[in-house]
């Protein structure tokens, strides 16, 4: 046995006993945590450029800064990029996937034309490496989204063809779900919106709603597919007014039982998805998360260990919810190593998620019943330098990812071996 694994195995002891005094059992945490999927944003692997031969062009309110080297511009460099990502990363995840991602073997495909065969390749790529997957119409990048409308367009031709885009990706996401054995949670994102302030605010909402209820009038078995509706506050050119604001799709999710999609970077800086959780699982089935870092305007920063990421897993696990939760991430960084980005991420996410697992949340809440907040404030912050770091190598090590920082020098021989020669 190497010191190494031995100095990892130690700390994981004394971890557990620390954890045990507070009446935490540690191996059933590790057992928990191994059981919670996150899905990885294709997207962060090549600046959302995606396959269909848009050039540079984004649009939607969407931004990548940065021309870091190596980003994925084929199909197979994007799934050998993700691989690495997931070799650095511990337990059994899931891919979400844009339908932009389309492989359409040169033949241009219009996207109200999409079917499951133009995604052949990822479905298979995923069953290969035991991955479910979740799946993304595409309402920007597209001559028909231009103008900052989609599907709630005041031209009807133009909403229908996103209609029927819609359809389409629906009926992807099912095949998807169906051929991977897991549901498959296919998420309406829009862009629709004004820079500046709109007479009609009621009119595109009234729009929204219809086609939404159009995309959505055929039933489909909820083993495949799960519907979710991401709102935004606002976004770069849509400053003034959104049409899927939060309200309007809390709403709509709550009248016809969809999956609300919380982006965490996309209400006021003030606000945080944390609070929101305990509210919005009253009303609503299930909710999808894509975990992101907002900062100032910018919605879609690379998730790191802040004082919200761990105060939103403490939400998911206090509330009991992770069997109604879907965690996916949601960002793009340009400016760093894209795989690099996508393994920081997703540790982060999975390390706040055990931290709230091995909270003593019964010792917390007797505590609070009792009206002593002194011991609650005082415990919570005693909580803080417990020795999770020592479980957390011990999970990865377990796992067969790498321990602590080593996993860096692995990307940086990617980098060097592969990245830099693109
Ligand atoms: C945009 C939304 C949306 C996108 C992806 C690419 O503000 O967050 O989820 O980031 O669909
Ligand atoms: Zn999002």
């Amino acid at each position: 046995m190497s010191l190494e694994i031995k100095q990892i195995e130690s700390g994981y002891a004394l971890a557990k006993e620390r954890y045990a005094e507070l009446g935490v059992d540690v191996d059933r945490v590790i057992g928990q945590l191994a059981k919670i999927p996150i899905s990885l944003h294709c997207w962060q692997g090549d600046d959302v450029c995606g396959f269909e031969n848009t050039g540079e062009y984004l649009g939607g309110g969407l931004a990548v800064t940065g021309c870091y080297l190596g980003k994925a511009r084929t199909p197979d460099e994007l799934r050998m990029d993700l691989h690495q990502a997931l070799a650095m990363i511990p337990g059994a995840h899931r891919l979400n996937l844009h339908s932009s991602y389309a492989e359409t073997n040169g033949k241009k495909v219009e996207r109200n034309e999409l079917e499951p065969v133009h995604f052949q390749r990822w479905i298979d790529w995923a069953k290969e490496n035991k991955m479910g997957m979740d799946f993304n119409p595409t309402f920007f990048a597209h001559p028909k989204a231009d103008d900052g409308f989609t599907l709630a367009h005041p031209d009807g031709g133009i909403r229908q063809f996103w209609i029927e885009h819609g359809i389409a990706c629906r009926k992807i996401g099912a095949a998807m779900g169906e051929s991977l054995g897991t549901p498959c949670i296919t998420n309406v994102w829009i862009p629709d919106g004004y820079k500046d302030t709109p007479v009609d605010r009621k009119a595109p909402r009234r729009r929204l709603a219809e086609s939404l209820d159009a995309i959505f009038m055929e039933p489909l078995d909820s083993r495949f597919n799960l519907d979710a509706v991401e709102a935004k506050l606002f976004g770069i050119g849509s400053e003034s007014y959104v049409v899927g604001s939060h309200e309007f799709y809390l709403g709509y999710a709550i009248q016809h039982h969809k999956v609300l999609c919380l982006d965490t970077g996309h209400f006021h800086p003030t606000e945080v998805v944390s609070d929101k959780i305990t509210s919005v699982m009253q009303w609503v089935g299930e909710i999808l998360l894509h975990v992101s870092r907002g900062i100032r305007w910018d919605s879609d920063h690379v998730v790191i260990m802040s004082d919200e990421l761990q105060a939103l897993a403490q939400e998911l696990v206090r509330g009991d919810y992770l069997d109604r939760v879907h965690i996916g991430l949601d960002y793009f960084d340009a400016s760093i190593n894209r795989v690099a980005a996508w393994v920081i991420g997703t540790r982060c996410m999975i390390k706040a998620l055990l931290i709230a697992l091995l909270e003593p949340v019964e010792l917390l809440r007797r505590f609070e019943k009792a009206g002593d907040f002194t011991s609650r404030l005082a415990m919570m912050e005693e909580l803080k330098t417990l020795p999770f770091g020592n479980v957390w190598d011990y999970y990865c090590m377990q796992s067969d990812t790498p321990v602590g920082c080593q996993w860096i020098d692995e990307i940086k021989k990617y980098e060097n071996d592969v990245l830099s020669k693109r």
